[in-house]
């Protein structure tokens, strides 16, 4: 796949005669690379068109994740959307009035306001290699693919009312603008994914705000989706279009990708995967060097599953466990921040840190293998070098 710059793209259009908006209605312009906002490293690792966060830049961070040190997933790149040319459409069997929205109708619409984490599947997927000796594919996140942002939108319940949602509707596909994605040879088309009607009608946002500012061009500009507690897949960015269904839907994106796939699962793999497990991460480097002497270690911890009620702190190699101190409240479609005060002795050690939510869900030794390395929710051995 070839990428234009958008210098290249304007400079075609004034060539052809053409305004520069005009163009954007179709294919939208492309960025110079993959992501648009700057990654310096002490913020970032970068794979590709991925970027990671640092854990350890979200020392004395907020509850919400900054949006310079937020994480980004683009199967391709970011896509240069003008907003005034943009539409949403809605349309399908499940619906009587098919819609077609632009952003100043959507802006006009009822808004509410969410503090969710988007989380990419793969978070934490390299442990299923470096703690459990286990080849998986895709990229090789830490724990950084994970942020948590104050969403502003409008529930997509009421666009599907408006639409004029039937009791015969049961999947919603939601639509990205970016470019179809080829992978190893094949188009796959557009990124989506069914939602199913429940989900569609309960919680979910068509989000054009993100910690109070437009949503910037990496996250989605004008519109994305949010489906709180979800894995990330489910937050369409760059929305151009929702499907509504009296048919089941399905995409690439819950058939080949995003099921657990292996030999403890059939051939054509588990259930589409919905809910995020349990995690907990230091906001320390990986590996660390510490000084010795006393000091307090933060971190978060988050489930898919629900609130977290505890988390526990291990320094010794799993021997002994130590309640972490939660600071500020549990978010259900966030994170629990907490601390957890130290005072180590020069060596080398293993922290480990695991939670558990509302429900009961914790955090295993092991997670249970599938080849695309989804869903790691084991409890991270934490290298620290105490000078
Ligand atoms: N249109 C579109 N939506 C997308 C993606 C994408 O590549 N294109 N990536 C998905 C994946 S896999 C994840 S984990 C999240 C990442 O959201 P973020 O980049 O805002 O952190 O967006 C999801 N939505
Ligand atoms: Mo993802």
């Amino acid at each position: 796949m070839t990428t234009v710059s958008r210098r290249t793209v304007l400079r075609g259009s004034l060539a052809a005669g053409l305004a520069g908006p005009a163009l954007l209605m179709g294919a939208p312009a492309r960025a110079d690379g993959p992501i648009v906002k700057p990654l310096p490293p002490e913020l970032f690792t970068v794979f590709g068109t991925n970027a990671e966060t640092r854990w350890e830049a979200m020392q004395g961070m907020g509850y919400h994740t900054p949006i310079d040190r937020f994480f980004v997933r683009n199967h391709t790149a970011t896509p240069l959307i003008d907003h005034r040319t943009w539409q949403l459409d809605v349309h399908g069997s499940g619906v009587r009035r098919p819609l077609r929205l632009s952003y100043a109708d959507l802006r006009a619409l009822p808004t509410r306001e969410v503090s969710a984490f988007i989380e990419c599947t793969g978070n934490g997927r390299s442990f299923f290699t470096s703690q459990q000796g286990q080849a998986v594919t895709g990229t090789a996140w830490k724990l950084g693919a994970v942020g948590v942002a104050r969403w502003r939108g409008v529930p997509l319940s009421h666009v599907l009312r408006l639409a004029g949602v039937t009791r015969e509707a049961v999947d919603v596909m939601p639509v990205g603008l970016d470019a179809e994605w080829v992978d190893g040879g094949v188009n796959r088309g557009h990124v989506r994914r069914p939602l199913p009607i429940a989900k569609a009608l309960d919680d979910v946002l068509l989000a054009y705000e993100m910690n109070g500012e437009l949503l910037p061009p990496d996250h989605g500009f004008p519109v994305r989706v949010v489906v709180p507690s979800w894995i990330g897949i489910a937050s369409i960015k760059w929305l151009g279009s929702v499907e509504v269904s009296s048919e089941p839907l399905s995409s690439p994106w819950d058939t080949n990708y995003y099921r657990l796939f292996g030999p403890d699962y059939p051939p054509e793999g588990s259930a589409p995967l919905t809910q995020q497990v349990v995690k907990s991460a230091f906001e320390l480097p990986f590996p660390a060097t510490l000084a010795s002497g006393p000091q307090v270690l933060g971190g978060r911890s988050w489930s898919g599953g629900g609130r977290i009620r505890h988390v526990e702190v291990s320094t010794d190699g799993a021997a002994t466990w130590h309640r972490a101190i939660p600071h500020g409240v549990a978010g259900g479609e966030g994170w629990l921040r907490w601390r957890f005060p130290w005072r180590p002795q020069p060596g080398s050690y293993e922290l480990r840190a695991r939670a558990v939510d509302e429900h009961g869900h914790t955090q295993p030794e092991t997670a249970e293998f599938n080849t695309l390395g989804y869903l790691f929710d084991a409890v991270v051995r934490h290298p620290v070098t105490v000078v």
